[in-house]
């Protein structure tokens, strides 16, 4: 038994899985939900938590669970996801997978025996990727979505998650109420995305908080024509609203202090060299300290589209697909997992997570762990092997002193 367990440590864990889908050309990862890379890690996921002795078992959202005793109701529950973004980096999501079945694995050698059942999680669809509304698994279960709108969710094929989510073999999809009765409280451990810990040369801290956050997709339509036989006088040319928005979207965060606003993906339809876009798809990533903020950068954005649309006899429209408000974490569990640490950092940060979405259901919390390049969504993302130990062993007394 002692020796079955010892190979589950975080970083040899981690070694595992390094070459699973791997991006040659954007570098780093891309592992979406359910594509063929994904599904690896869910079945490595699956038998490393059997050689554990968890029985395992996936919800109607297609989140993974695996248990140690009975499942719920009133669990302590840790994980996090084994999803990426296009090109992302190695430990957001797999960090806190791996460091909770280490965790497991120590409680277990020690003889520990939790007083509460304990289950490792992880969640479907947490970047939001391939049908692009993040930690869409956790939205299901908790209903903080509606089921027949994420079905009508496509991906770049033109594939419904409702196809994918059968072909996976999930009957029906939507708010799991006994599935999250099972959730007593949820901790997520996930590599720090920014530098907090760097700056106060800390290897863990206990989460705070999460900024508003949400995606707005903004389509334009012009005319497609020939790039060389078109004069300039006669264009409608959709890249031109759409240059606008990266712009607009700069300076509208700039003038609200600690607010955040990216136009990261933009898909000019059809993208030819030589082809003027008949049309622009753009996404509209924007975070900020109050949903004033976040209301006002949108508005200022879709403001300026439309009156560069206008210049150039476009038509534009801006969209919400998702929206999330502020997540403070529960105060009571906060306090007392930096108390049981040891007095370690409070640290807020921008990033989405599963356990913000979850917030709003159950207590949750989280533990952030040292990124000394403070990169994150990139294949620069990284965790120093000593910040990783102390988040294992940070989980290890997290989930003591709540089992
Ligand atoms: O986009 C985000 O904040 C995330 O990491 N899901
Ligand atoms: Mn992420
Ligand atoms: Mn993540
Ligand atoms: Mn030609």
């Amino acid at each position: 038994m002692d020796t079955e367990y010892r190979s589950l440590d975080a970083l040899g864990l981690l070694r595992e899985i390094e070459g699973v889908g791997r991006d040659a050309r954007r570098g780093g990862y891309s592992r979406h939900v359910f594509d063929d890379a994904e599904r690896t890690l869910r079945d490595w996921f699956v038998e490393r938590a059997r050689g554990l002795g968890l029985g395992v078992d996936t919800d109607r959202n297609g989140n993974i669970w695996a248990w140690w005793g009975e499942p719920g109701p009133g669990a302590v529950v840790t994980g996090s996801h084994l999803d990426s973004v296009p090109g992302g980096g190695a430990h957001d999501g797999p960090l806190g997978v791996v460091s909770a079945l280490d965790a497991v694995a120590r409680l277990k050698r020690s003889g520990f025996v939790p007083a509460r059942p304990l289950a490792i999680v992880v969640f479907a669809e947490e970047e939001g990727s391939r049908f692009g509304i993040a930690c869409l698994g956790s939205r299901l279960l908790s209903g903080a979505i509606d089921p027949d709108r994420a079905g009508t969710l496509v991906d770049a094929s033109g594939r419904t998650f409702a196809e994918v989510a059968s072909d996976a073999g999930l009957g029906s999809f939507g708010r799991d109420d006994e599935a999250l009765a099972r959730i007593g409280v949820f901790v997520e451990l996930h590599v720090e995305q920014g530098r907090g810990l760097v700056d106060l040369d800390a290897p863990v801290a206990v989460g705070s908080s999460i900024l508003e956050h949400g995606r707005w997709r903004i389509d334009v339509r012009g005319q497609g024509n020939h790039a060389g036989t078109t004069e300039i006088a006669d264009r409608r040319d959709p890249m031109l609203p759409a240059a606008a928005a990266v712009a607009a979207a700069r300076a509208a965060a700039t003038r609200r202090t600690g607010s955040r606003a990216t136009i990261g993906r933009l898909e000019p339809i059809p993208g030819g060299t030589n082809v003027i876009a008949s049309r622009v798809a753009a996404w509209l990533d924007v975070r900020a300290g109050s949903e004033a903020d976040t209301r006002a950068i949108v508005a200022d954005v879709a403001a300026e589209v439309a009156d560069a649309a206008a210049a150039e006899g476009c038509e534009a429209t801006v969209v919400e697909e998702s929206y999330s408000g502020e997540v403070r974490f529960d105060p009571a569990l906060r306090d007392r997992l930096a108390a049981a640490l040891g007095g370690v950092p409070v640290l807020p940060t921008g990033a989405g997570h599963d356990a913000g979405v979850l917030a709003g259901s159950v207590p949750t919390a989280m533990l952030f762990v040292r990124n000394p390049s403070g990169v994150s969504h990139a294949p620069e993302e990284g965790a120093d092997d000593a910040a990783i130990e102390a988040g294992v062993a940070a989980l290890v007394r997290a989930l003591e002193e709540l089992s």
